[in-house]
Parts: C-alpha cells; sequence; structure tokens
C-alpha cells in the first residue's frame, strides 16, 4: 500500500473584494488579447523564458498527480525541417482528401492551408507529449489517469504563459503526429499530443477576424 502523503499548510493569498474583482478583470484583458499567430519572426529569445512557460504548465493539476506530460524543444534547423516536412506531407492528405466538406467551409474563415512555414521559422517549437503509462524503476507498466484531460489543461496554461511573456502560438495538430515520436527520441509510452511554435509574431502580422462568444453564450446560472 502506498503511504498517504504528509499534509502542509496552504495559506492562499487572497484579497479584498475590490481588488478581486480587479485582478479577475485584468487576467480577463490579459487573455481577450491572445490570439494565435500563424506567421512567425525568426527573431530569438532567451531560453529562460521557454523554461518559465513549461514550468508554468507544469503546475497544471493532473490525475493522481501523476503529471503525465513531456514537453520537448526544437530549436534546431535540421529537425524543424524534418519536421515540417512530415507535417505538411500529413497536412496535404488531409486537405486534399481527408477534409469533409463542412470541415473546410468551418476553416475557411481562417485561412489555414497545408502549409506550415511556420515550424521552420519560429525559433522553438515546443512539442507536447503525452504519457499513456509510465515505466517504472523495475520496467513495469504503471497507470496514469485522465491523462488527456491533463495534459489539455497544462496546454491550455502553457498557452496562457506564452502570451503572457510577450510571445504568439498557434496549437498545431497534423491529423498523425506518431512520426514525432520516432524523430525526437521519445519512449512507446509517449504519444505526440500537439505542436507548438513559439516566437514573435512576423511584422504587420494579421490574424482573422474571429469572434468571441459573449457570457451570455456560454455561461449558464442554473
Ligand atoms: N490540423 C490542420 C487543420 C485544422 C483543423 C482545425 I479543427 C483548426 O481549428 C485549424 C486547422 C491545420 O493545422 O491546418
Amino acid at each position: 500500500m502506498a503511504e498517504k502523503h504528509p499534509f502542509i499548510p496552504f495559506h492562499l493569498q487572497t484579497f479584498s473584494e475590490d481588488k478581486m474583482i480587479e485582478r479577475s478583470q485584468k487576467m480577463y484583458d490579459l487573455a481577450k488579447s491572445r490570439r494565435s499567430v500563424r506567421d512567425f519572426s525568426d527573431k530569438p529569445f532567451p531560453r529562460e523564458i521557454l523554461e518559465n512557460i513549461v514550468r508554468t504548465a507544469g503546475t497544471a493539476p493532473s490525475g493522481a498527480n501523476k503529471q503525465p506530460w513531456t514537453f520537448v524543444i526544437v530549436s534546431d534547423p535540421d529537425l524543424k525541417h524534418k519536421i515540417r516536412t512530415a507535417a505538411e506531407s500529413e497536412e496535404k492528405e488531409f486537405y486534399k482528401h481527408k477534409i469533409s466538406d463542412e470541415w473546410r467551409q468551418d476553416l475557411a474563415p481562417l485561412g489555414t492551408t497545408w502549409e506550415k512555414a511556420f515550424l521552420e521559422i519560429a525559433p522553438y517549437l515546443i512539442v507536447v507529449f503525452q504519457q499513456k503509462f509510465r515505466l517504472d524503476e523495475h520496467n513495469n507498466k504503471r497507470k496514469n489517469y485522465y491523462v488527456t484531460k491533463s495534459v489539455g489543461i497544462a496546454v491550455g496554461m502553457l498557452i496562457i504563459a506564452i502570451h503572457n511573456a510577450g510571445l504568439a502560438t498557434v496549437t498545431h495538430t497534423p491529423i498523425s503526429m506518431n512520426f514525432l515520436r520516432d524523430f525526437l527520441g521519445r519512449p512507446k509510452s509517449e504519444k505526440a499530443f500537439v505542436i507548438m511554435p513559439v516566437g514573435y509574431p512576423k511584422e504587420d502580422v494579421s490574424v482573422p477576424d474571429i469572434k468571441r462568444k459573449v457570457l451570455s453564450e456560454i455561461m449558464v446560472w442554473s
């Protein structure tokens, strides 16, 4: 039987109600100014920022606190080129043959195509892997729980941390990402979840004029 973890005091930082309202508004202001960016500058930025961003994502809650994620940082131009080529070949197949009419119409406002230049231009790619299971020190398979939900939450935190640092990203998910495990030398227990280019937007970048649902469309008091 596993020992119960010792419990320690937790002191949540609290604020006056006015301050709470102000802070929640500020958080919303930050979140609403984020946009997915697909055109990047190749301008580098300090690695320490990436480390802090990933540390932030690593604070996400996870099933049984298994923290079932690996964030692989790619900066090598040859490796980025290889990833771009493989991703674009998946995407060509998707946009030319696999996409349904409805899906094509739904993507039209975003102007996405099979071309993924950002995979080479952005100075860094973060490839997020979900650890479907874990091998313990005796090579026995150990379970992780709610892996997809846990990694999804961590990626949400990654996204806001990237934006907060003054950098841009987009979640890129080629239909099949199995090539990434090989390319990045990850074990069989891991499955690629998303590729995220991280960098400054290209100068004078534009983004699609999409609208977010208003509160009354997404919130129900019951
Ligand atoms: N994975 C493809 C297609 C794509 C799908 C959805 I749903 C999007 O919101 C955006 C793109 C691509 O990355 O282009």
